[in-house]
Order: C-alpha cells, then structure tokens, then sequence
C-alpha cells in the first residue's frame, strides 16, 4: 500500500515519493477526465503486461525454391514451393530448398519484436513424414531467379523445427522470433528464411509443396506474423497523443 504524506497544517499532500508537480497534474487531468481514463488504461496495461503489443502480418517480397534436379532452373513464378527429398532410381537426386524473403521496413527499427511466425501451407501428401527446419540466410541479395546452383548458404543450424505429416492441406508454423528482431533492430529491415528438411536425408521420399504467394486470392499464401512492443520512449508519446486527440475530437 502507498503511504500519504502529511504538511504541518495535517492534510494529506500527495504520495510519498512521488515528485513535486503531480499534484497539479492530476488536478489538471481531473478537468478532462476522458482523456484521463485513456492515459489510464494504457497505463494499467503497461503496468500488468509491462507493454502494450502491436501485431501485424506481412507477405513475402519474394519466394521461390529451388530444386537440385533442375539445378539451373528457377522457380520463382512458380504458385508452390518444394523441399524434401525426393528418390527415383531412374532420375537425378532431387533435394528442395525454399526460400522467403519479408520487409520489416514497416515497423520501427527500435522496437522489440517480440514474436514473429512464419506460416507455410502443405499442398501435396509427403510419402513420408519428416522435419523441416527454417534457416537463417544472411545474404539478402537473391530474387525468384535463383537456381539451386546459385543458391544462398543457410545457418547450419535451424532457428526452428517443426514435424511435416503426411497429410495436404495442413498449415505449419516456424518461430523466427530471434532473427527478426536482429534484422529488425540493426536497420537491415530485410528478414530471409530457407525452409529445408532438417536432418537432409537422401534415403526416403519426403518431397513436399508448399503455396508461395503466386497462389495470391487463395487465402494460402506465406505469410509473417509479427507482434513488436513499441519502447517507453514511443509509449510515452502514444499516451500523450492519445488525450491530445481525444480532445481535439471533442472541440
Ligand atoms: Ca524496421
Ligand atoms: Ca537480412
């Protein structure tokens, strides 16, 4: 509980600790007490969640895979999106890549980002089940026109995994929190992701299809679901514009 403080004439002042001027403010607000109630509940929110979350789902700039059977082709118009692995005795090895690429040029290179989701719908029934795991690429430089040959190296390690069933239709998802918020944060703004089989193995068919944003109208295309936390700094302005317009409206 807060304590009040008492002046020599035994009224109560104000809350101990708090700065001189306080007071005044709150007499102020008193004055306008809409504007009071919107500065309080965003006030209340950032004092039980510590923030106040701002969501957002971006498509890709550009996605595409590429397919080491067809090692000088692309693919990039291409309305889906393999990876896997897929073995005929009578045909070259085919190993899929899939790459994504998404713009965080929206969302303010100081915020945390504090959650980002990549979401990729199967199309086909893989032969067998297997894990996917979504990589970080850090050269940004590629468009639908590159070819397995020409193809950008991942992380060696994937930032997540998940399990791919056998069955079409599914949509899987992939936290690529950490590395959005690095590309976010250094001003890069621009986030690529390899999708790959993780482990790659050569033995079983896992080959699998996935929409790319050439399957557009559908309602299953890529997408990137991103929740950032604007800082205190940002915070503060929002609570102080917020009553400013809330006034402003009632002129
Ligand atoms: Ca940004
Ligand atoms: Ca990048």
């Amino acid at each position: 509980m807060e304590q009040k403080s008492v002046n020599e004439t035994g009224k109560t002042t104000g809350l101990v600790g708090h700065k001189p001027g306080k007071e005044f403010m709150m007499k102020k607000a008193r004055n306008n007490w809409s504007s009071v109630s919107v500065a309080a509940v965003l006030a209340v929110m950032l004092a039980v969640t510590g923030s106040v979350a701002i969501g957002d789902t971006i498509a890709p700039t550009t996605d595409t895979y590429v397919n080491e059977q067809w090692s000088t082709a692309s693919f990039g118009t291409s309305n889906s999106m393999g990876l896997g692995y897929r073995y005929e005795a009578s045909t070259a090895d085919r190993q899929g890549w899939t790459y994504l690429k998404f713009s965080l040029g929206a969302i303010p290179d100081g915020e945390t980002i504090t959650s980002a989701v990549l979401h990729l719908r199967i199309t086909n029934n893989p032969f067998v089940a297997f894990t996917a795991g979504a990589f970080d690429v850090t050269d940004d430089s590629w468009s639908g026109s590159m070819t397995w040959n020409t193809r950008k190296t991942t992380a060696a390690t994937a930032i997540d995994s998940e399990a791919i069933t056998t069955t079409a239709g599914t949509w899987y998802s992939w936290n690529v929190t950490s590395l959005a918020d690095a590309d976010n944060t250094s001003g890069d703004d621009v986030l690529s992701i390899c999708v790959k089989e993780d482990p790659q193995q050569t033995t079983n068919n896992t080959w699998a299809m996935f929409n790319s944003s050439e399957a557009s109208g559908t309602g299953y295309d890529p997408y990137l679901e991103v929740t950032y936390t604007p800082e205190p700094a940002t915070m503060a302005l929002l609570m102080l514009g917020l009553p400013l317009a809330l006034r402003r409206r009632r002129k």
